[in-house]
């Protein structure tokens, strides 16, 4: 029916919040039974700009066996999350959120991936990071794979690359289903999924000695294996405990045509039909079309088992959610395209500012994208990762007054609304790195997307105290008045 009426504002159980992810924040690499994880056997940038997280080879993770230390690879160090959970909850706390959004490191929970049994040390740390959760009304959004895997898996299986890992990994959700039954009602599978087409990161991998069209062979079977395992785990799910939902995780980027000549809107559209690939296939259970030419003019063959099919449309995830940090340009003269970050952008749009760190910033994209999403999908979506990666200085009084921050989110909150007016089914937004955090891409401490600052630079020097920055106060009020107040 014809409705004159829209909706202008967020729904009343909106889920307001910010996410992280293990590797991000823990730290305590090694106490506790937990072992090394792919994560962090990736070495910090020299230029401190550079993408180092595809480069790992086997001489390189040799390298890192052999260093015991925290100096080179940051995020064994995080922010010490680990030791400072209750103080870091609480401030989440203060600020009023309803979510919460962090990953298990499996390596806690199973050390090599490799075990029968899980490790009960590993398992009471999550215990009670939930239980202060709980403490204060606040849903843990929970990201079973964010960025890694035990690094044992990729010793003995070079990763997704081996079928035989999705035993591994759905030995491993069972055990947290299990335990987390009635106290995690939100769950996602595979962090930023698209990321396993750049490699080592999403994948666990190694295969940076291998040829271009080798490692796009590799790197789809890998995303076929992470399909399989997800499908698995969202079938578990629903067996044990039906009252919780899980969604997939995807790394959105709007794809703008360079000029309106159809050759670039072609390539426009192709390069987001490769993007949206991964939520076709967990949302709507099934290969697109699409994919077929691409597999064949790229000299890719996927190896389904038996039963593959069946299984991605038994295992079609309950909700979307996505990352949305900027958006980019095609053009059917490929030159334009590079990679910054995490991320492997088009070309300059002359529309856009940027980050310091190159990203486009595009409000507006947002709005663009939940409609597409939206539209094409039909299921909830969730904005699970937006956020701006800055420098921030400490002022003369003490403080840090981060109107930059605040003016990228409020551009932000603005066209969710308006999206929201549009008809979109937005369940939430928990924007990146709530409290500073080891960079992703880059393992520097120095760009910050925090509304809590944390006293740590790039070397590991400093005191780890938190102090909220002018956003934190911002961010309450918008909560608070449930984006009403911007
Ligand atoms: C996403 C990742 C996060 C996060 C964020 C910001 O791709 O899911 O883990 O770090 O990007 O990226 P970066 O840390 O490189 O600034």
């Amino acid at each position: 029916m014809y409705k004159t009426d829209f909706p202008h504002s967020f729904p009343k159980d909106f889920l307001w919040g910010g996410a992280t992810a293990a590797n991000q924040i823990e730290g305590a690499f090694d106490v506790d039974g937990k072992k090394l994880t792919t994560a962090e056997v990736v070495k910090k940038a020299t230029d401190r700009k550079t993408f180092t997280m595809s480069d790992v080879t086997k001489e390189s993770i040799k390298e890192a066996i052999a260093d015991p230390g925290v100096d080179n690879y940051p995020k064994r160090r995080g922010i010490d999350f680990y030791h400072h959970y209750e103080e870091d909850i609480k401030l989440f706390s203060e600020m009023g959120f309803k979510a919460f959004r962090l990953s298990l490191a499996w390596a806690r929970i199973f050390p090599t991936g490799l075990e029968e049994k899980p490790n009960e040390k590993g398992l009471a740390f999550y215990d009670k990071v939930f239980a202060t959760c709980k403490k204060y009304n606040i849903e843990p959004v929970v990201t079973l794979s964010h960025y890694e895997m035990p690094l044992e898996l990729t010793l003995k299986h070079n990763g997704w690359a081996d079928r035989k890992v999705i035993e591994h990994f759905t030995r491993y959700t069972k055990v947290v289903f299990e335990r987390y039954r009635g106290i995690v009602k939100y769950w996602m599978t595979f962090n930023e999924i698209n990321a396993a087409s750049a490699g080592f990161i999403g994948t666990g991998a190694i295969d940076a000695h291998l040829t271009s069209k080798e490692q796009l062979q590799l790197r789809y079977q890998a995303v076929h294996h992470q399909f399989i395992a997800s499908a698995i785990a969202v079938k578990q799910l629903h067996e044990i405990d039906p009252n919780a939902t899980i969604g997939c995780m995807l790394a959105r980027m709007q794809t703008y045509p360079a000029t309106a000549k159809p050759a670039d809107v072609r390539a426009a559209q192709v390069n987001d039909q490769l993007n949206l690939f991964f939520t076709d296939v967990q949302v709507r259970g099934e290969y697109p079309e699409f994919m077929n030419r691409y597999f064949k003019e790229n000299g890719v063959t996927l190896e389904f088992a038996p039963g593959d099919v069946e299984l991605l449309k038994e295992g079609v995830v309950d909700y979307l959610s996505f990352s949305y940090y900027m958006t980019t340009v095609s053009a059917a003269d490929d030159k334009i395209n590079q990679t910054l970050g995490n991320f492997a952008i088009g070309g300059p749009n002359p529309y856009l500012e940027s980050s310091d760190w190159g990203w486009q910033i595009d409000p507006v994209g947002l709005r663009i994208a939940l409609n597409e999403l939206w539209d094409r999908y039909r299921v909830p979506l969730f904005i699970v990762e937006n956020g701006l990666g800055a420098v921030d200085e400490i002022a003369e009084d003490g403080k840090i007054h981060d109107d930059y921050r605040i003016d990228y989110l409020r551009k932000h909150i603005e066209q969710m609304k308006l999206a929201i007016g549009d008809g979109v089914d937005l369940m939430g937004y928990t924007t990146w790195g709530p409290i500073d955090l080891i960079s992703a891409s880059t393992s520097e401490m120095s760009k910050r997307y925090g509304f809590i600052y944390v006293d740590q630079d790039d070397d590991g020097n400093g005191t780890l105290n938190r102090m909220p920055k002018d956003s934190f106060y911002w961010y309450k009020k918008v909560i608070a008045s449930n984006g009403e107040e911007l």
